[in-house]
């Protein structure tokens, strides 16, 4: 009869365990789902490589969207001062291309949002970064540390 409270305790026990054991998968699970973004990691690391490669090449990088206001004031201030080398991807043109960039460039930046702009391979941020840039009178220094002014 003694034996009934010990199945009980070592059920009690099992249940235990195995919530903690399923809850560790769970995680698991998730974690790799967002570490998988797109399946195949060696067009992942050579979409990197080409992002990395563009913005070493253009000394202004704008990556936009067609649509996007915010984009068009960042195109405007930029195409204003006359920059030399500007190079814009309009994503929403691009198709899925367009998506793992965007994806990619999240990776790279922790930014998600267009416009996602790149002076002299330096990350600048979204377009009200560059509209503070232009106010506190250092985007002008900026661009020409760039070569593109
Ligand atoms: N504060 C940001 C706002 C940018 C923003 O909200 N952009 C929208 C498009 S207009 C965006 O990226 N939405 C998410 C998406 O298109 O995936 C900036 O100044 O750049």
């Amino acid at each position: 009869m003694a034996s009934v409270p010990v199945v009980i305790a070592l059920s009690i026990v099992f249940l235990v365990l195995n919530y903690f054991y399923a809850s560790k998968l769970t995680q698991r699970a998730l974690n790799q789902n967002q570490t998988n973004r797109p399946t195949n990691k060696m067009a992942n690391q050579q979409l990197r490589a080409k992002i990395e490669a563009t913005i070493k090449e253009f000394p202004v990088v704008v990556y936009s969207k067609s649509y996007c206001p915010y984009c068009q004031r960042t195109k405007a201030l930029l195409r204003s001062l006359d920059v030399e080398g500007l190079k814009v991807f309009e994503l929403d043109t691009l198709g899925d291309e367009g998506k793992q960039i965007q994806d990619e460039l999240y990776e790279i930046t922790g930014q998600r949002t267009v416009p996602n702009i790149f002076i002299g391979g330096k990350h600048i941020g979204g377009n009200s970064d560059l509209q503070q840039l232009e106010s506190s009178g250092k985007l002008k220094d900026l661009l020409k540390e760039a070569g593109a002014l």
